[in-house]
């Protein structure tokens, strides 16, 4: 048996994939735990709201969970929608004789409208399935139905929280997300408030309650104590809303995987800067490419913005006698210069999101040609001085872009090279959709650059 513990969601299915099962099994994913799953009803579901709803069979109902408990270590369960007092009915007697710890999300409706629960099954969820739930969750409307409390500050929450738990939950929390953002935890047993303060965020939220109540079930699973779990739930649901994507035309679904993609993408950006610099002063020959300013190679994420998405050396790639060596550490913002290089490549095409900087000659302009790479260049002199980019060169690169788009070619080239200005080193620069496939590039250019003798003078290119 693996540690891994296994968490059920008892709810329905969303077809627009932000809320219910769909939202339940990526937060249980996103946060380590195993999703199993029995489904309730089907919605025919969109952003813009719920189109239809199926419920399914009882006998189907029970049939997932016992499929998955007689075979699975389940010992925390979450529901969500459950449409009928029938259902409800159902549910609560599977956990209880399973003796399931349950989270209770008494959903109530859609985030863009459309009832999910029948009216006369209220009395259901209150008397039935309440009394067999450790935690309960509803959002400011759910505690207004359940206690009959007019949630419109703290107190008021605080008030409704307590109330709702003399139905039998051990917890409840009253969330904030559409009043003043703090969360109000109510714990039974020692009759005791925590608040848990939160900012609201911008971004879509549907699915906000799902996922929340999922991450609940699943920090409780895996040991944390209810405060622990109902911290660490708003923080992951704030960033699934910030992350939240743009799809249709309704509420947006929240995304419980952004930080994940994130981090995953920061981290291939900085092992590959820092596989691509190692290939280059392991190269024998490269340290006659390294320009006297020093040579830097970076890569940006995907969905780079700014300078700090960017990977590259905190330093340069230096020569100290003929030898190339990385003075400094690959970072996140390490390189500003080349950084802000991908950057502007990266606003003409989002696949190109590496560069390195070479020492500018002719010969090495000439294997480059060899080599089949495409090659555009702009006039250090024509900068103007008022412009902002002036001493970033990005101004230049994106001028050389341009001329390079004109041709009816890809959008950026290979190769931007500009012979120098007044206090500005020529530079060649090679661009690429990763640092290695940089790097391969500049090893190649060595290569050639070793076997080619007697090319050190002036060629045309
Ligand atoms: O967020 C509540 C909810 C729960 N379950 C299903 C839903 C929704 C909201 O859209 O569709 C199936």
């Amino acid at each position: 048996m693996s540690g891994t513990p296994v968490v059920m969601t008892i709810a329905g299915s969303d077809s627009g994939g932000g809320a219910g099962i769909e939202a339940d099994i990526k937060t249980f994913a996103a946060l380590g735990v195993h999703g199993s799953c029995a489904i309730t009803s089907v919605t025919a579901q969109n952003t813009k709201g719920v189109l239809g709803v199926y419920d399914l069979p009882l006998q189907v109902i029970s049939a997932q969970i016992n499929a998955v408990c007689s075979d699975m270590d389940v010992r925390w369960a979450k529901t969500g929608m459950l449409s009928s007092a029938e259902i409800i009915g159902l549910v609560a007697e599977e956990v209880r004789s399973r003796g399931l710890s349950l989270v209770v999300d008494p959903v109530m409706a859609a985030e863009a409208g459309g009832d999910l629960l029948r009216k006369d099954a209220v009395t259901a969820l209150k008397e039935e399935l309440l009394p067999f739930s450790k935690v309960v969750t509803p959002n400011v409307y759910e505690a207004h139905t359940l206690s009959g409390i007019d949630v419109k500050d703290t107190t008021d929450a605080k008030k409704a929280a307590k109330k709702i738990t003399e139905f039998g939950a051990d917890v409840a929390i009253v969330t904030g997300g559409h009043l003043a953002a703090s969360d109000i935890v109510y714990e039974a047993i020692s009759d005791k408030f925590t608040v848990i303060p939160g900012k609201f965020q911008e971004g879509g939220t549907h699915g906000s309650g799902c996922t929340y109540a999922a991450c609940i079930a699943a920090f409780l699973s895996k040991g944390c104590s209810i405060i622990e779990a109902a911290t660490l739930a708003k923080s992951f649901v704030e960033k699934a809303i910030i992350n939240s994507v743009k799809v249709g035309h309704g509420v947006g679904p929240v995304n419980q995987f952004g930080p994940t993609l994130k981090d995953a993408n920061r981290y291939a950006a900085l092992q590959n800067t820092i596989l691509a610099a190692d290939m280059l002063v392991s190269c024998d020959g490269f340290e006659k490419l390294v320009p006297e300013v020093g040579c830097n190679i970076a890569m940006a994420t995907p969905d780079a913005t700014l300078v700090a998405d960017v990977a590259g050396i905190n330093g340069r790639i230096i020569c100290v006698r003929n030898k190339p060596y990385i003075a400094g550490g690959v970072e996140l913002g390490g390189s500003g210069h080349v950084g802000r290089m991908v950057l502007t490549a990266m606003e003409f095409d989002p696949c190109v999101r590496a560069a390195v900087n070479l020492s500018y000659s002719e010969k090495v302009l000439l294997i480059c040609k060899d080599l089949g790479l495409s090659i555009s260049s702009f006039d250090g002199n024509d900068i103007p001085s008022q412009t902002s980019m002036t001493g970033t060169m990005d101004w230049g690169v994106a001028l050389a872009i341009k001329k390079f788009g004109q041709l009816g070619l890809k959008k950026v080239p290979d190769v931007i090279y500009d012979i120098g200005s007044v206090g500005k080193e020529p530079m060649i620069r090679l661009f690429g959709k990763s640092a290695e496939e940089v790097a391969h590039q500049v090893v190649k250019i060595v290569r050639s650059y070793s076997s080619i003798n007697g090319l050190d003078g002036h060629i045309d290119v």
